[in-house]
């Protein structure tokens, strides 16, 4: 692919000369990177595998996408004007809203100019005698840095499962994540979708409308509220924006990272059946994920309040879906409500109502192999001009893990990693300095609204950054001891609640013979962002720095 670059970015690494920075991926993360460590007077060349900025919304395509966090939250604080100028026109942000605007920043504040695109970082190797990295790409770059910052995406590795037969398939097929740029029209055809998580729900319906006949192929039924997407009503967006610094003033204090979600004081369980259902009810009358998890304060601790909230949406499923078989197989039971990423439709299981959708359990009888003309499970076989994978990603490890990254003599990220990952605060990793992640296995990542998950950890490296150059510190290293409390810890909190019952990638349970350990630190976004900020107060505590 020809390397659509800007001349500054390859001037910088095609001399194979240095950076201060190298940056991994120019996504939201990246691109914020860039502009906080410019802003800094740093030299920063970031290397972005996709020809165009936006990350997980330049891949991810596929009809009906769409963000499940309101837009006004889901969005830049950084910039004042900008976030006053910027008009959402919908609650929600649709894919190609979302990707303009993260166009629009990188052209505001003139990033481009620092990136290189289609181009993939393949290792980053360490030099310890110098203090610094060299980082290699498929466009045989090298560029020599003193740090290396990897904001390469949680849900960034799309997973194809390992079906036999895919090969000889003679129809199209596609996978969510790595949608094509050019519109997929499935009108007239028969097509399959496997997988029934977000990117599944979210398609599904849209599919659905244009194909002759959809069979969904479902291995889990999982918990999806409705959205009430709407278009944006001006006289919240206008109070919104009238008091955006205390919107986000408020978002760094609360567990999911979102304002308006004041957390709740009663447990599910303290009131009354009659009471406890109006309350589950107008809060899915609102719409929203935070919103309806919200409802009691103990719905993600404790299994018996749990159950009220599940039963609850498990009715609404039953109510919806006119076939009673249907509606069985659509009803979850294989976990409690939230503890996979709760997902947020619009008309997903009205669709199951249609003439032309067929759901097919692969769970009793699994998908055993793709044929020329569709597939075959154990039980009976397809016929298929397409097919849809939402099949999900190598979640949180698997962008890291793809990249060769190592310090000479010592271990590869691989073998440090090797029985799941290990960080101190998702941001450093023991016996690896100088080499940062943005929202990093261990930090709150996706557990929270990711731009200002984002936007906390660059601005901690910032500072981090700063202050080495003003006390002349050439290193700085997360200690063995810090990071293996911060493992113990985040494995205690997420013990402490119900996460761990389900089969989720947050715990790399969709990866036959990934380690299963549960990756984000599910303590809060607030309580972290405190932990980070007492780091540095405490003279960045649990932190090696080097002269
Ligand atoms: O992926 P998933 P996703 N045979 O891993 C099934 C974010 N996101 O792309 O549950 C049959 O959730 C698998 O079945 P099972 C969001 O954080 C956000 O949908 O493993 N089925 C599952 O049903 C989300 O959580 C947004 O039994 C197979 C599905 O494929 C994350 O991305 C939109 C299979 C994968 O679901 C990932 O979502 C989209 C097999 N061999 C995504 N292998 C929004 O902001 C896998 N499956 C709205």
């Amino acid at each position: 692919m020809p390397k659509a670059t800007s001349d500054a970015a390859e001037a910088t690494a095609k001399r194979g000369t240095t950076s201060d920075v190298v940056v991994v991926g120019a996504g939201v993360s990246g691109l914020y990177l860039l502009y906080r460590l410019r802003g800094l007077g740093l030299t920063v060349t970031a290397f972005e595998a996709g020809s165009d900025v936006g990350g997980t919304w330049y891949w991810n395509r596929y009809p009906g996408c769409r963000c499940d966090l309101e837009s006004l939250e889901y969005s830049y604080s950084f910039a004042s004007d900008l976030q006053q100028e910027w008009h959402w026109p919908e609650r929600y942000g649709t894919q190609p809203e979302i990707l303009q605007y993260v166009n629009h920043v990188a052209d505001r504040f003139d990033l481009r100019r620092y990136i290189q695109f289609n181009t993939r970082v393949t290792s980053a190797v360490f030099d310890p005698e110098r203090n610094r990295w060299t980082i290699k790409t498929d466009q045989d770059d090298t560029v020599d840095a003193r740090f290396c910052i990897m904001a390469t995406g949680n849900l960034s590795t799309p997973r194809t499962p390992d079906f036999p037969g895919l090969d000889a398939f003679q129809g199209e097929w596609y996978h969510t994540g790595l949608w094509p740029h050019e519109e997929v029209d499935f009108t007239g055809l028969r097509v399959g979708v496997i997988g029934t998580g977000s990117s599944g729900v979210q398609s599904i319906p849209h599919i659905a409308a244009q194909a002759k006949h959809l069979h969904v192929f479902q291995r889990t039924a999982n918990f999806s509220l409705e959205a009430r997407n709407a278009p944006m009503d001006p006289e919240r967006e206008r109070q919104h924006k009238a008091n955006y610094p205390a919107h986000r003033d408020a978002a760094n204090d609360t567990p999911f990272g979102m304002s308006g979600h004041p957390p709740p004081e009663k447990s599910a369980l303290e009131v009354p059946a009659d009471e406890r259902n109006q309350i589950y009810e107008r809060k899915w009358e609102q719409g929203g994920s935070v919103s309806f998890l919200f409802s009691f304060n103990d719905l993600l601790t404790n299994k018996a309040s749990n159950d009220t909230a599940s039963d609850f949406a498990r009715k609404k499923i039953r109510q919806k879906v006119n076939n009673p078989e249907v509606a069985d197989l659509l009803t979850p039971t294989t976990h409690p409500i939230g503890t996979k990423r709760l997902i947020l439709d619009t008309n997903y299981y009205e669709t199951y109502n249609r003439d032309n959708v067929t759901l097919v359990d692969v769970k009793s009888a699994p998908i055993e192999e793709i044929t020329k003309t569709g597939l075959r499970t154990a039980q009976a076989g397809y016929e298929l001009d397409a097919i849809v994978f939402a099949t999900g990603f190598d979640a949180m490890t698997g962008a890291m893990l793809d990249i060769d990254i190592r310090v000479e003599g010592g271990p590869s990220l691989k073998e440090a990693w090797s029985a799941g990952p290990r960080t101190y605060l998702g941001l450093m990793i023991a016996g690896f300095p100088n080499l940062f992640m943005i929202m990093g296995p261990g930090s709150p990542g996706v557990k929270a609204q990711m731009i200002l998950g984002a936007e906390q950890h660059t601005d901690w490296i910032a500072e981090c950054l700063q202050h080495l150059r003003s006390r002349e510190l050439s290193s700085v290293e997360a200690t063995a001891k810090a990071e293996e409390d911060w493992v113990i810890h985040v494995k205690e909190v997420a013990d402490s609640t119900l996460y761990p019952l389900a089969n989720s990638w947050y715990l790399g349970a969709n990866i036959p013979g990934k380690p299963q350990v549960f990756m984000p630190y599910v303590g809060g976004f607030g309580p972290y962002k405190k932990k980070c900020d007492e780091v540095v107060a405490n003279g960045y505590e649990g932190f090696l720095l080097r002269p």
